[in-house]
C-alpha cells in the first residue's frame, strides 16, 4: 500500500488555474486539494474542483469507444473497439478530404485549458489534413480586441497585487463564482480599507458583498466609461505627467468625452447621473492622493454588440489617472499575453499546404454554418465535425439552429468526451477521453502569471485515451508520417513556452513537472513607465489601427442590438433584457451532471424583479416560459430585486437533457456578433416571460 501526492493543475476554463495536490493510493485518486504553497491558489479550491474525484470516477464516464445506433440526438450507442472506431473515422475523413478537406471542421474550446490536450496534436492533425480552421471566439475575443487596441496586448495588473489597492472596480465580473482567488485578494484589500465597487446589472453574489453597486442596463458599459472620463477631464482629476509621457491622443479624447455628460450617460445606462459623478470622483480623487486604484474587468460586459468598445473605453481610465504607476493599480482583463507560448511549435501551422486558401469557420455561428450549402462565398458545405473540449449543442448561441445542424443526416460527427453530453448525443462515433488526472499537460493561465505542469496521477480509466493519443492514432491511419506525429505528450509540453523569451527563461519542463509551477519573469508594475506594446508605444486614446480596421478611432458607444432603447419595436412584444451568466457550481456546462453540485443549484431558475413578476401574475417558484422569436425554455421563477427592473437572469449553462423541458438559455440567444473580435452576444437579447404553471 502506497500513498503518493501528485502535483497537478486545474484544467478548467477559469482564470485561477489552481495548483492541485492529488492524493493517490494504490492507483486510485482519493482527493484533490489546493497546493498551499502556490501563491495564488494558497491551498484553496472552489467547491466544483474539490469534488474532482466525484467527476473523474462518475458512473457515467465514457470508458469505451461507441458508435451511434439510434437517431441523431437520441443518444443510443453501442460499444465498439478502438480499431473499428478509428478505422471508421479515418475512412470517412479520407473520403471527404478527397473531395475537399475543408468540408471537415474542428469544434473545440477550453474544456481543458491545457496546451497539450488543447490545441497541439489535434492542430497538427487538422493542419496536415487541410481541414477548415476554427475561429475560437466563443468567450473572450471582443474584449481582447478592445484591450489590445488600447493597451497593446492582454497584459495587466498582477493578481498578486490587488490586495494593496485602495479602490477596486469589479466591472462585469462575478469573482465569487468565477474568479475566486481574485476575490480573496479583493477581500484582503477591503480589510485594509479599500472600497470595492461592482458594476453589474445584476446583484450577483459579488455585488452583494461590495460597498457600492452600480446596476446599469446590460450593454451600456461603454457609455458609463465615457461619462466617467467626462467628469475626470471636466474636474481635472487627471495625471497630466503620465498623460503627456505615456498616452497618445489625449486632445482628441478630451474633445470627444465632452459630448458624454453624466446626464446623457445616466439616461443610456438607466442609472442616476449622481452615481456617475460620485464614481468618477472616487476613482480620480483616490488616484490623486497617490493611492492605487485598480479595475478587474471581466467577461460579462463583452457579450453584447458593443462589447469590444466597452472594454476599449474602460482601458483608457487607468492611464488618465496614472493608475499604472502602482503595481496594485491599473487594470486586468486577462494575463494571457504575458505568456510566451510557442504556438508554432505546439500546433505546427507549417503543416498546412495552403494556409492562405484555408477558410476559417467562426465557432459562434456554428448553427447557421452547419445549415449552409456550398457557395463561392462560404466554400464547401460542412460534411464532418470533429468535436473535442467543447459542448456546442448546449453552449453555442441560438441552440435551435445548432441542434438542427447537428441533426443533419449527411453530417459525420466525431465527439471526444468524458461524458455523454448534449453534443455527444449527436455523434456518429463517440470516443472516450481521459481527464486531467489521467494525462500530462502544460498550462499557462489567464488570471495569474505562473507556468504550470500537470502530472498524470492515475492510469486512464477504462479504455479512455488522451486527446493527443487519439489524434496520433488517427494521423497514423491517415498515413501522416511527419515525425511530429510521433511526439510524446512530454515532448510537446517541453516546447510549450519560448525559452529565449526573457519572461520564460526559467522554463524547463522536467523541473516544472517536479515543482508544479514557475512564475514568469515580469516587472511588478508593467506600465509604470509606459512601454505599452501598441504601435505608438503608448496607451492609445486615439487608435490609428482602429481607424484602419473601420472603427471609430476614439472611444464611443455602440448600443445593444436588442434593448428597449435601441429596438423599441421589438421591445413591444419582448420587453425584458435577459442575461445568462455562469452559475457558481457549474463551469460552463461542465459539472452539471455531477449530482452533488446539481443538487446545490437545484433546477434552472429565472430571477425576475418583483415589479416585472407582478405585471405578469408570476409568484415565487412558479414555472415560467421565457421566449422570443428564436425559441423558448422553461425555468422556475425567483422573484427578487437582485435583477434590476426590466432584466431577467437565468444562471447557466444547463445541460439541456437535465432540464425538465430539454432546453436551456441558449434557445433564446442570437448568433449576432460583437463589434470587434467576431464574438457572440449571449447577453444582448430581449425576451418575454409568461407563467406556465403555479408553484408546487
Ligand atoms: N463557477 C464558474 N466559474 C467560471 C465559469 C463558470 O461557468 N462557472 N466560467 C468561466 C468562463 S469560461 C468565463 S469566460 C468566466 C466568466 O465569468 P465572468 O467574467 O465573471 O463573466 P460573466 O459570468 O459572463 O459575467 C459576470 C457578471 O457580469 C454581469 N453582466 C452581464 N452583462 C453585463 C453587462 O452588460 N455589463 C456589466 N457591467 N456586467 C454584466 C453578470 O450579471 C455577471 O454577474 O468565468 C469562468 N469561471
Ligand atoms: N447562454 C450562455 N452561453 C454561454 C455562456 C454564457 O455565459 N451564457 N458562456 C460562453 C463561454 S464564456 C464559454 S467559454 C463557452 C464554454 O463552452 P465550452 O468550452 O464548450 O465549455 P463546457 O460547456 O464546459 O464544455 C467543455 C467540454 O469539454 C469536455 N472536456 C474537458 N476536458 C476534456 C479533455 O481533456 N478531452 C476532451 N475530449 N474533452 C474534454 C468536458 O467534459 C465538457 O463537456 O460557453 C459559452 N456559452
Ligand atoms: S475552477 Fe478555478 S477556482 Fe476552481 S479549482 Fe479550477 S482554477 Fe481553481
Ligand atoms: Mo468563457
Amino acid at each position: 500500500m502506497s500513498t503518493e501526492i501528485i502535483r497537478a493543475v486545474c484544467p478548467h476554463d477559469c482564470p485561477d488555474t489552481c495548483a492541485l495536490l492529488v492524493t493517490v493510493k494504490d492507483g486510485v485518486a482519493l482527493e484533490v486539494k489546493g497546493d498551499p504553497e502556490h501563491p495564488t491558489t494558497a491551498g484553496v479550491l472552489c467547491t466544483k474542483v474539490s469534488r474532482y474525484t466525484e467527476r473523474t470516477y462518475h458512473k457515467d464516464r465514457l470508458l469505451y469507444p461507441m458508435k451511434r445506433v439510434g437517431n441523431k440526438g437520441e443518444g443510443k450507442f453501442a460499444r465498439i473497439g478502438w480499431d473499428e472506431a478509428l478505422d471508421t473515422v479515418a475512412a470517412r475523413l479520407k473520403t471527404i478530404a478527397a473531395r475537399d478537406p475543408q468540408a471537415i471542421v474542428p469544434y473545440s474550446y477550453a474544456g481543458t485549458m491545457g496546451l497539450v490536450q488543447g490545441e497541439s496534436m489535434s492542430a497538427r492533425f487538422l493542419h496536415k489534413l487541410g481541414a477548415s480552421l476554427l475561429d475560437r471566439t466563443i468567450c473572450a475575443t471582443a474584449g481582447g480586441a478592445g484591450y489590445t487596441y488600447t493597451i497593446g496586448a492582454r497584459i495587466g495588473t498582477d493578481l498578486e497585487q490587488f490586495q494593496n489597492a485602495k479602490l477596486i472596480l469589479i466591472w462585469g465580473g462575478n469573482p465569487i463564482a468565477s474568479n475566486l482567488h481574485f476575490w480573496t485578494r479583493a477581500q484582503e484589500a477591503k480589510r485594509n480599507g479599500a472600497t470595492l465597487v461592482a458594476i453589474d446589472p445584476y446583484r450577483s453574489l459579488t455585488a452583494e458583498k461590495c460597498q457600492q453597486h452600480i446596476a446599469l442596463l446590460p450593454g451600456t458599459d461603454a457609455a458609463l466609461a465615457l461619462g466617467l472620463m467626462h467628469v475626470l477631464v471636466r474636474d481635472d482629476l487627471l495625471d497630466h505627467d503620465y498623460i503627456a509621457n505615456y498616452t497618445f491622443g489625449f486632445e482628441q479624447l478630451k474633445e470627444r468625452v465632452q459630448q458624454w455628460s453624466p446626464q446623457r450617460v445616466a439616461q443610456i445606462c438607466g442609472i442616476a447621473a449622481q452615481q456617475i459623478e460620485q464614481l468618477a470622483h472616487l476613482y480620480g480623487a483616490t488616484a490623486k492622493r497617490g493611492e492605487p486604484v485598480a479595475i478587474r474587468t471581466n467577461y460579462g460586459l463583452q457579450r453584447v454588440h458593443g462589447g469590444g468598445m466597452a472594454v476599449r473605453n474602460i482601458c483608457c481610465l487607468p492611464a488618465l489617472v496614472g493608475a499604472w504607476r502602482h503595481a496594485a493599480g491599473g487594470i486586468q482583463l486577462s494575463s494571457s499575453d504575458s505568456f510566451p507560448r510557442d504556438s508554432k511549435a505546439l500546433q505546427r501551422p507549417d503543416l498546412m499546404s495552403a494556409p492562405q486558401a484555408t477558410r476559417t469557420i467562426n465557432m459562434s455561428t456554428i448553427g447557421d454554418d452547419l445549415l449552409r450549402e456550398a457557395s463561392p462565398d462560404f466554400g464547401p458545405r460542412i460534411d464532418a465535425l470533429i468535436v473535442y473540449n467543447s459542448n456546442p449543442v448546449a453552449i453555442a448561441p441560438q441552440s435551435v439552429k445548432v441542434a438542427q445542424g447537428f441533426a443533419r443526416e449527411d453530417l459525420f460527427t466525431v465527439v471526444l468526451e468524458h461524458f455523454q453530453t448534449d453534443t455527444a448525443d449527436y455523434a456518429d462515433i463517440l470516443l472516450p477521453a481521459t481527464t486531467q488526472l489521467e494525462h500530462v499537460d502544460a498550462h499557462s493561465a489567464y488570471g495569474h502569471l505562473y507556468m504550470m505542469a500537470n502530472n498524470a496521477a492515475i492510469a486512464p480509466l477504462g479504455e479512455a485515451k488522451p486527446n493527443t493519443e487519439i489524434f496520433r492514432l488517427l494521423a497514423a491511419r491517415m498515413g501522416f508520417d511527419d515525425p511530429c506525429f510521433a511526439d510524446s505528450d512530454d515532448a510537446i509540453a517541453a516546447v510549450a513556452f519560448k525559452r529565449d523569451d526573457v519572461r520564460a527563461i526559467h522554463f524547463d519542463w522536467d523541473a516544472l513537472k517536479q515543482k508544479g509551477w514557475q512564475k514568469l519573469n515580469m516587472p511588478a508594475a508593467p506600465f509604470a513607465q509606459g512601454g505599452f506594446p501598441t504601435p505608438s508605444g503608448k496607451c492609445e486614446f486615439f487608435s490609428a489601427r482602429m481607424q484602419t480596421d473601420g472603427y471609430d478611432p476614439l472611444p464611443t458607444y455602440i448600443a445593444p442590438y436588442e434593448s428597449a432603447a435601441s429596438s423599441p419595436e421589438l421591445a413591444v412584444n419582448y420587453p425584458l433584457a435577459m442575461i445568462s451568466p455562469p452559475a457558481r457550481n457549474f463551469l460552463n456546462s461542465s459539472f452539471v451532471n455531477v449530482q452533488s453540485l446539481r443538487n446545490t443549484e437545484g433546477e434552472p431558475h429565472l430571477d425576475i424583479h418583483p415589479a416585472d413578476a407582478a405585471a405578469r401574475q408570476i409568484g415565487a417558484d412558479d414555472m415560467v416560459r421565457i421566449f422570443n422569436e428564436r425559441g423558448s425554455f422553461v425555468a422556475k421563477a425567483r422573484v427578487t430585486d437582485k435583477a434590476r427592473p426590466g432584466l431577467v437572469v437565468g444562471l447557466s449553462i444547463w445541460w439541456k437533457k437535465l432540464a425538465s423541458d430539454g432546453k436551456n438559455a441558449n434557445e433564446v440567444t442570437s448568433q449576432r456578433l460583437t463589434d470587434m473580435g467576431r464574438g457572440p452576444t449571449f447577453y444582448d437579447l430581449l425576451v418575454q416571460v409568461e407563467k406556465v404553471g403555479a408553484a408546487a
